[in-house]
């Protein structure tokens, strides 16, 4: 039989089969997806084989299927836990964009978290748009800041929006949202939760109480799980859905080779094309435009800084 995977603990799934029918299902053996090392082989957004437990045969009986197999990938955000670390998290799959919800403070999200994120979506070649939370903490020079960061970002083609979830209306946001499958993420305490609740009118998710000692918020979701938008019925296919994800601290980036990197960075690439060398890294090269233009102002420097991190990384992973 045939499902979508729409919720992971890590240990378990929730399977909705095509008939509608929610079961928990795990993982069979050590079945593994192959050419990814990850530590989630199956994730949400996943459409799964799945078989009945031969000790279950009884529909109402409350045992586990197992999952047989995972249908091809349309596509799927997949992230390394920390920097070091081998193994890689796939935070969703066969998705049609990506709502990253930063905030520029309580907590800040760094530009280097918004980049290595945006990057990997270029690279899997999945749209993301920006919403920038909590904008009623902002002083006055957060508030600038926050036009300044929508500014840098529409500039490269980043759709962005800002907003308040704690008194947002599901009309602000629902126009994003609609006929599309949706993967939320960000930081811990950016307000997935609570934009979620707002989303649906009542408390679907919990939310997290930010720490005062802290400002971030508490682990609360720590599984992944879809939520159908609108009531058309069971075909999950035929809703908007979003997925909301567990907070991530960093966003390891996977699989660059190094030369592709700037292909991820669109107002990098961009000037690229007039560099002196065809294979310029864009670090030391003589002739380099990208340079030239952080130089002038053209390029924002907080771009070229997380462009460099990522390839950083490379170099690192090249070591391991
Ligand atoms: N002032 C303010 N607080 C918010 C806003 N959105 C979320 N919060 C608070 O931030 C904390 C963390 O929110 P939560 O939704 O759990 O964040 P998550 O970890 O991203 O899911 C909670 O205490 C929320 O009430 C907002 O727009 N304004
Ligand atoms: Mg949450
Ligand atoms: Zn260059």
């Amino acid at each position: 039989m045939r499902g979508l995977v729409i919720k992971s603990t890590g240990s378990s799934y929730i399977v909705r089969l095509d008939d509608g029918q929610d079961v928990e299902c795990h993982i069979k053996g050590n079945f593994r997806i192959r050419g990814i090392r990850s530590t989630n082989p199956v994730a949400v957004g996943d459409f799964v084989v799945v078989e009945p437990s031969a000790i279950s045969c009884q529909p109402s009986d409350n045992n586990t299927w197992w999952i047989t197999g995972v249908e091809e990938r349309r596509n799927y955000i997949i992230r390394r836990s920390t920097n070091l670390s081998k193994e890689s998290h796939i935070l969703a799959a066969n998705i049609d964009q990506v709502a990253l919800v930063v905030t520029v403070n309580h907590p800040q999200t760094s530009t280097v978290f918004i980049d290595r994120f945006l990057a990997t979506c270029e690279a899997y070649r999945v749209p993301a748009i920006l919403i920038f939370n909590k904008i009623d903490l902002l002083d006055e020079d957060e508030s600038a800041q926050l036009d300044e960061l929508r500014a840098l970002y529409e500039s490269i083609g980043y759709k962005t929006v800002e907003l308040s979830a704690i008194s947002l209306q599901p009309s602000d946001i629902l126009p994003l949202l609609t006929g599309k499958t949706t993967l939320l993420s960000g930081n811990s305490g950016v307000g997935k939760s609570t934009l979620l609740n707002a989303l649906f009118g009542r408390e679907i998710t919990r939310t997290g109480k930010i720490s005062d000692a802290h400002d971030k918020g508490m682990h609360t979701t720590t599984f992944s799980e879809m939520y159908f938008l609108g009531a058309a019925g069971n075909q999950p296919s035929a809703v908007s859905a979003v997925i909301d994800t567990p907070g991530i601290k960093g966003f390891g980036t996977i699989d660059f080779e190094k030369e592709e990197v700037s292909h991820y960075f669109r107002d990098i690439f961009q000037k690229s094309g007039a560099c002196r060398f065809g294979n310029c890294t864009h670090t030391n090269e003589p002739g380099c435009a990208v340079i030239e233009a952080v130089e002038h102002g053209e390029i924002a420097i907080s771009r070229y800084e997380s462009y460099l991190s990522i390839l950083g990384d490379c170099q690192e992973a090249k070591y391991r």
